[in-house]
């Protein structure tokens, strides 16, 4: 089987899909079988993840938007199984090749797969598919970056996916700080957003109750990168709110103590947005709010309730 894909992926053009806001595994996994198969254009109809970016910037390849599946012999998929991993709506899966380690493939109809839920990554799999006593350093950045993306850092490594991780350093040669650096590296590059970050930090108020800090500021931009940057300097929560005219939006970080502990910024900044009348969005360690007004005492309000909810057991 494996053999089999191998070889259809070198006799043919292939088209890579990656999934929406593609992270390292999807990035690393598309571009290592477009590396070593040639003939291979990536896809990503539904945007890329920084990190992803910041791989990409290491191993410049150009990667489609939008491309008609019709010129290609194989479409490819990697790191998804599901139109909603995917993001494409009524996509026909039975055209695709997909190689992937997410659960909800059951039962399905496919062209191939090479599908293994116990990976910790996609990228382990196109590995194995690849799996020759030498690959060039590139293709084992973009391996290595996806493996230590999925497996946070290896915190979750098998014994598989460090022997894995092992083989793929042996065989290209890749310097395992390099690919750590693709996590870290990301936004010192780009002057206007360190600009923010101080600027960030210049501009800070903070809370504190316990053992808690709740982080507050103002930006005008980069308000995700200033929220992260503030998590770092310490907080275990941040607010960022930048301030368009009347307009304003407000972004949010927790650390996973207070994830921990039970905080949702997602419900924390539904609840807030339903009580002033503006919209939110998110998930319970990255969230958002847009509204219109003034800011300040928006942030003030979203600080005080995220205290409020981690100390809410404490007597
Ligand atoms: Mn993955």
């Amino acid at each position: 089987m494996m053999e089999d894909l191998a070889a259809i992926f070198s006799s043919g053009t292939n088209i890579i899909i990656l999934h929406s806001n593609a992270d390292a595994d999807a990035v690393g996994s598309g571009l290592a079988i477009a590396l070593y198969f040639d003939n291979s254009k990536l896809l990503a109809p539904s945007g890329i993840s920084r990190v992803g970016k910041r791989l990409l910037r290491e191993i410049p390849m150009e990667v489609l938007e939008d491309a008609n599946l019709d010129d290609y012999n194989n479409v490819v998929v990697v790191d998804s199984c599901t139109d909603t991993m995917l993001g494409i709506r009524d996509f026909d899966w039975s055209r695709a090749i997909v190689i992937d380690h997410h659960s909800g493939a059951d039962g399905r109809n496919f062209r191939h797969s090479l599908i293994d839920e116990e990976a910790t990554s996609t990228c382990e799999l196109v590995w194995s598919l690849l799996k020759s006593e030498k690959i060039d350093e590139i293709i084992g950045l973009a391996l290595l970056t996806g493996i230590i993306g999925d497996s946070g850092n290896f915190h979750h490594a098998k014994a598989d996916t460090l022997s894995r991780a092992s083989e793929i350093m042996e065989a290209s040669g890749v310097d395992l700080a390099k690919a750590f650096s693709m996590f870290h590296m990301d936004d010192n590059d780009d002057i206007s957003q360190r600009i923010s970050r101080l600027k960030g930090g210049q501009r800070l108020k903070y809370l504190r109750k316990d053992r808690w800090l709740v982080a507050m500021t103002q930006v005008s931009t980069f308000e995700s990168t200033v929220a992260r940057g503030l998590l770092n300097l310490g907080a275990d929560v941040s607010f960022v709110a930048s301030q368009n005219k009347n307009n304003y939006r407000i972004t949010a970080r927790a650390n996973p103590k207070a994830l921990g502990a039970g905080l949702h910024l997602g419900n924390l900044l539904r609840d807030v947005g339903e009580e002033i009348g503006a919209d939110s969005g998110g998930h319970d360690g990255a969230a958002g709010l847009t509204g219109m007004g003034e800011s300040e005492a928006i942030l003030n309000i979203c600080g005080e309730e995220a205290l409020s909810l981690l100390t809410r057991d404490s007597k």
